[in-house]
């Protein structure tokens, strides 16, 4: 075992050879020590790190994961999976962040860097215990330390690298679908949003728009002139983002498959032939996007599609997911032969159901593939949670190429820790149930822990059917996530924000409408968190920490100045919230209406009607507001509400810029400082602009601790 010490406060202990994943950007210096800190070791066939936690200890982290923000109590396996039912049970979703931080007795931070399969037990097995299992004994271990959590996250942040930041039109409303079929629907959509009114500023385009599902190609039939259509929707304030699959189609003439073939860049057998597997478009053959000439080659050819005038695309199916391959119908023919005709019983008949349930996704087949690593074969399953973040690596990788200081939106669904360097996440296959909104809430602060902060569920549920209310609740716990999408499968009912009814077609409409107005507060802290290694979701013990907050699963501090306290529960109409502090409540219809009452610390039972979102504004803290447009770049932008909640003092810094470039990376942006100070009767108040060329008035709304409103007006 060598030590190495990144930074003040960060060992990372190396066992064996690992694998370069690329998750962490700080070299270290080679240090002297023959122990670690903290756990203890046990080496079998596998292994396996122990530590015992104390009864209050909590474990934040894993990013995308099953049960709650405290992640005690449940069994989590770091193995990229294509599992559209997420139900409590399930173990592996479909990124594998390994990481984690201990917050009680003793506080430190973990990260597992192997791109193999890591398992996270925490208190399943035996409830004091935290059991971490690497299968092969090759892998980094990183020790983080620090005095509270948020200390932890940001060490930890800082040696990850600076996260991804989209384009400012991504942080408007997106609306998807699988699928709309052609052109003439998309435009339908679109031509909707116009009519009622609804902010919107993309729709995706998934796998029909493809020509047999073969990666950028466009169906001539149903989406003809592409380009032109393309220009046609962007006129109409609408950009189109098309999905990209991991999978090559196998199809003689078409060039990509011709190529990869050639050259040699897609993954291979153990005979050193490509390797088949079938996805959407029947046999498909997988980049190898471990290889860097591969990679290099795959995300050019983006610009296929960018040429047409395309500013983002998403990232599906890089588990990579398998629908199957020969050897495993083959098996599964072969069990079902031995079984005709035979008297079976519980075990032989399940046995043989599982046998076609697992041709998708088979370990098996992961095992059967190599990736060329400098010349040098390695199996695939050693390496398999790097497949997705290395497809969006090489997108991103492309789209440098093509227009360096361009921002494009990119959203993969499988990822590592590393990847939010490239892009965001999507949180994959959920479900129009109101449990997978709460999982929603909960997931979001996880993911933040490991730099994801560009990420957000499919609003409304992907499989099954929304009614109203789910999709009103939903919408209204979205309109904080930076990415805000609006997403369902194929089949499921309809559930774009004008096709319920109208009274929810209404609210649901006026939270998005909310949205934009909040726009100028979340890009200012998604910026901000970037730009200091901090993060947007937080959970509230990350900033108070009494007995109740480290309890508090369903309420989230978002930026500096909210926390929030969505509605997950059908027919609801209000809920139990615990205030940590006094704080000033806004419940929000739409943002031009704004009716102010301070709530005091303590438990309280909130009512919350269905077209209300509550937004607490913390105390001595500050939310901007602007108004809504139908696009992002149409907001008018001289004038900014700014609401504090003022005590003795409050500030805030904010934050702007270009929303296009990656000019902010040379401190190319802006910032206005706002200071409020309390005197006897009034207040006092300080406004720096450091280079903010569109806002030309700051209206401010300045409440005290007895909830009485002061107006000013202030030019800058
Ligand atoms: O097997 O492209 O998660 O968002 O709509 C399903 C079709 C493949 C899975 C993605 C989903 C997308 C769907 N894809």
């Amino acid at each position: 075992m060598k030590v190495y010490k990144i930074g003040d406060n960060i060992l990372k202990y190396r066992f064996g050879t690992p694998f370069p994943t690329d998750a962490v950007v700080k070299a270290g210096e080679g240090i002297e020590k023959d122990s670690i800190d903290y756990f203890q070791i046990e080496e079998k066939e596998e292994l396996k790190l122990l530590y015992k936690m104390a009864p209050k200890d909590i474990v934040f982290g894993l990013g995308e994961n099953q049960r709650g923000i405290n992640k005690r109590g449940g069994k989590y396996i770091s193995f990229c999976s294509d599992d559209p039912n997420h139900t409590p049970g399930k173990r592996s979703l479909y990124g594998a962040h390994n990481f984690i931080i201990i917050d009680g007795m003793e506080n430190f931070g973990v990260f597992i860097d192997h791109p193999g399969k890591v398992v996270f037990d925490i208190g399943f097995n035996h409830k004091d215990y935290l059991e971490i299992t690497i299968e092969d004994k090759n892998f980094d271990l990183y020790i983080i330390e620090g005095n509270s959590p948020r200390e932890i996250v940001s060490s930890f942040l800082n040696i990850i690298g600076e996260g991804y930041v989209p384009p400012k039109w991504a942080f408007g409303y997106q609306q998807s679908r699988w699928s709309y079929p052609d052109a003439e629907k998309v435009e339908e959509i679109a031509d909707k949003f116009i009519e009622n009114n609804i902010p919107c500023d993309a729709i995706y385009l998934d796998i029909d728009y493809m020509e047999d599902y073969k990666n950028f190609t466009v169906s001539e039939e149903r989406f003809p002139n592409f380009k032109e259509f393309v220009e046609k929707m962007k006129d109409k304030g609408f950009r189109l983002i098309p999905i990209i699959d991991a999978g090559v189609k196998i199809e003689d003439g078409y060039e990509i498959y011709e190529e990869g073939v050639e050259k040699g860049y897609f993954c291979v057998n153990s005979e050193g032939e490509p390797f088949v597997a079938a996805v959407w478009p029947g046999r498909v053959h997988f980049p190898d996007f471990l290889n860097r000439e591969s990679r290099l080659w795959f995300g050019k050819k983006y610009g296929k599609l960018i040429d047409c005038g395309i500013e983002g695309f998403w990232n599906d199916m890089n588990e990579p997911a398998i629908f199957y391959t020969n050897r495993g119908i083959e098996q599964a023919i072969e069990e079902a032969k031995k079984a005709e005709g035979k008297n079976l019983n519980i075990d032989s008949f399940f046995g043989l159901k599982d046998e076609f349930r697992d041709i998708s996704n088979n370990i098996e087949d992961y095992k059967s593939f190599y990736h060329n690593i400098e010349g040098k074969l390695v199996n695939h399953y050693d390496v398999h949670n790097l497949y997705g973040y290395n497809m969006t690596r090489s997108a991103d990788e492309g789209f440098k190429n093509i227009a360096p200081n361009k921002r494009f939106l990119l959203i993969s669904r499988s990822s590592y820790i590393g990847m939010h360097r490239h892009s965001g996440i999507w949180t994959g296959d959920n479900h129009s149930w109101w449990e997978h909104i709460l999982l929603n809430v909960k997931m979001m602060p996880s993911l933040n822990m490991c730099g994801f902060l560009y990420s957000g569920a499919d609003t409304g549920g992907f499989s099954d059917d929304a009614n109203g209310e789910l999709a009103v609740r939903w919408t209204q716990f979205s309109i904080f996530t930076p990415l805000f999408r609006n997403h369902s499968a194929k089949g499921t009912r309809h559930q774009e924000p004008f096709a319920f009814d109208e009274e929810s077609n209404s609210i649901m409409k006026e939270a998005i409408k909310l949205r934009y107005g909040l726009i100028p507060y979340i890009y200012s802290e998604y910026m901000k968190a970037i730009i200091n290694k901090d993060i947007y979701f937080a959970p509230i013990s990350f900033e108070y920490n009494d007995e109740y907050s480290r309890r508090v699963e369903d309420q989230l501090l978002v930026g500096d100045s909210l926390m929030i306290s969505p509605i997950y529960e059908e027919n609801s109409r209000g809920r139990y919230i615990w205030l940590p502090e006094d704080m000033l409540l806004w419940k929000a219809k739409d943002y031009s209406e704004r009716k102010y009452e301070i709530v005091e610390k303590g438990h309280r039972y909130l009512d919350i009607d269905i077209d209300e979102i509550p937004i607490f504004i913390r105390k001595n803290k500050v939310l901007v507001l602007g108004k809504h447009a139908n696009t992002v770049d149409d907001i008018d932008n001289e004038e900014l509400v700014v609401i504090a909640f003022a005590e003795d003092k409050a500030s805030y810094t904010y934050y702007d810029d270009d929303g296009r470039s990656l000019d902010y990376r040379d401190g190319i942006y802006s910032k206005i400082i706002i200071e409020i100070e309390k005197r006897e009767d009034d207040y006092q108040i300080n406004v720096e602009n450091h280079g903010n060329k569109d806002i030309k008035r700051l209206k401010l709304e300045i409440v005290d601790r007895e909830g009485k409103v002061t107006k000013k007006t202030i030019n800058i």
